[in-house]
């Protein structure tokens, strides 16, 4: 059963609801939206970005290309990597830091740091500060990745181009004292460089050429390159596909939107029209385990104790949420 149904989870709301949270717009991100519309804001490439990002995703190609050339180990290996790359961004960043969906441990804080930097997305208080005021502002100018500005924009062009000043503005005005709080993430603040350089780049190098004698010339393209680029398309696509594609069972007025290919890409996050609905479920869906790993990890976690207070929405919540704001073609409700 889903957590929440079987007593163990902790369930949502445990304080008063924000008004974002209860209604999915606030009145002032809808304002925002009707004056930002004909705007084109101005752009700021940051060229050292652009030939950084280039020269990954050719790298990441040349990867592929070598791929049937890699021992099957190497290839496992190479998607477990991808996984646990996922899990540091799903589990860690996202529905631990960013929305504080549950809780974790020291043990598992940790793991999911080490995670986190073999993803190289930004240190967590960086992502998660980008997040909370993504969820914010969602899709207005303070937004990072402002789907609005579209499909390019959202996906990779937010990174290669200086922030617009509302994100500046709007995110110093969040409060991040328990991201600057956790000692785990101040240490890899601290040693973010050389954390990178370990677990993105020399450890799954490293590992199939030490263990099983593949080229190190191969691990380093297929497990470094381009498990590191296919993990990042597939976080970006959760901004830009699952923001533009897909069914609202929740809310038909926001644009975020339940995209089951990137669910499964993306270890269980493309259920984003729920996710927008109801931010502090730490499962981000309605379905459980259904194309969610992230969601079977988190849980099983919870069987070790790593893992506890899972924030879940009643049933009766969804429903009525549903009813009120929730697409009911009949499509839409099929899927729901
Ligand atoms: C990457 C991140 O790829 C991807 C995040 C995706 C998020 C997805 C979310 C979807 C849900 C979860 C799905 C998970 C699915 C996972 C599946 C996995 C398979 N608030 O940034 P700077 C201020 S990273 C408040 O330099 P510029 C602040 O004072 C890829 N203040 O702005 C800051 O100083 P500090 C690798 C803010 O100059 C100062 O501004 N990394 C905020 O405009 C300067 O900040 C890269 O490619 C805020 N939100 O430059 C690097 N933001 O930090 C890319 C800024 O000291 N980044 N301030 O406080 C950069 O090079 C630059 O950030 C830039 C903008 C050029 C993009
Ligand atoms: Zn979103
Ligand atoms: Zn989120």
């Amino acid at each position: 059963p889903r957590a929440g149904e079987d007593g163990h989870a902790q369930v949502v709301p445990d304080g008063p609801v924000a008004p974002e949270d209860s209604l999915g717009l606030t009145p002032e991100v809808v304002d925002q939206r009707a004056v930002e519309e004909s705007e084109r804001p101005a752009l700021t490439i940051v060229w050292k970005n652009v030939v950084l990002m280039s020269a990954l995703h050719i790298g990441a190609l040349y990867g592929l290309w070598l791929l049937p050339q890699a021992s099957w180990k190497t290839m496992i290996f190479c998607f477990v990597l991808y996984e646990f790359n996922a899990i540091g961004i799903t589990a860690g960043a996202h529905r631990l830091w960013s929305h504080r969906s549950y809780k974790a441990r020291l043990p598992l804080r940790i793991f999911l740091a080490m995670c986190d930097s073999m993803a190289f997305q930004n240190d967590v208080i960086e992502w998660a500060r980008d997040h909370r005021v993504h969820h914010k502002y969602s899709e207005t100018h303070a937004d990072p990745h402002n789907a609005k500005r579209g499909f390019f924009f959202a996906h990779v062009g937010w990174l290669l181009v200086r922030k617009h000043p509302e994100v500046k503005n709007k995110g110093k005005l969040l409060d991040i004292s328990d991201l600057l709080a956790d000692p785990v993430l101040r240490l890899q603040r601290k040693i973010y460089v050389p954390s990178v350089i370990l677990m993105c780049f020399v450890m799954p190098t490293v590992v199939p050429w030490y263990f099983w004698g593949e080229s190190a010339f191969i691990s380093y393209f297929v497990c470094a390159l381009f498990r590191y680029s296919a993990a990042l398309n597939a976080t970006w696509l959760v901004n830009s596909a699952a923001h533009m594609w897909g069914w609202k069972p929740y809310d038909v007025r926001i644009s975020p939107s339940e995209n089951p290919v990137v669910a499964l890409l993306a270890a269980g996050e493309g259920f984003h029209n729920y996710h927008h609905t109801f931010p502090h479920d730490y499962s981000t869906n309605e379905f459980g385990w259904i194309l969610n790993l992230s969601t079977v990890f988190i849980d099983v976690c919870a069987l070790l104790g790593l893992a506890y207070d899972r924030k879940a929405m009643p049933k009766h919540f969804i429903e009525s949420r549903r009813a009120k704001t929730g697409d009911k073609r009949p499509l839409a409700k099929k899927l729901s």
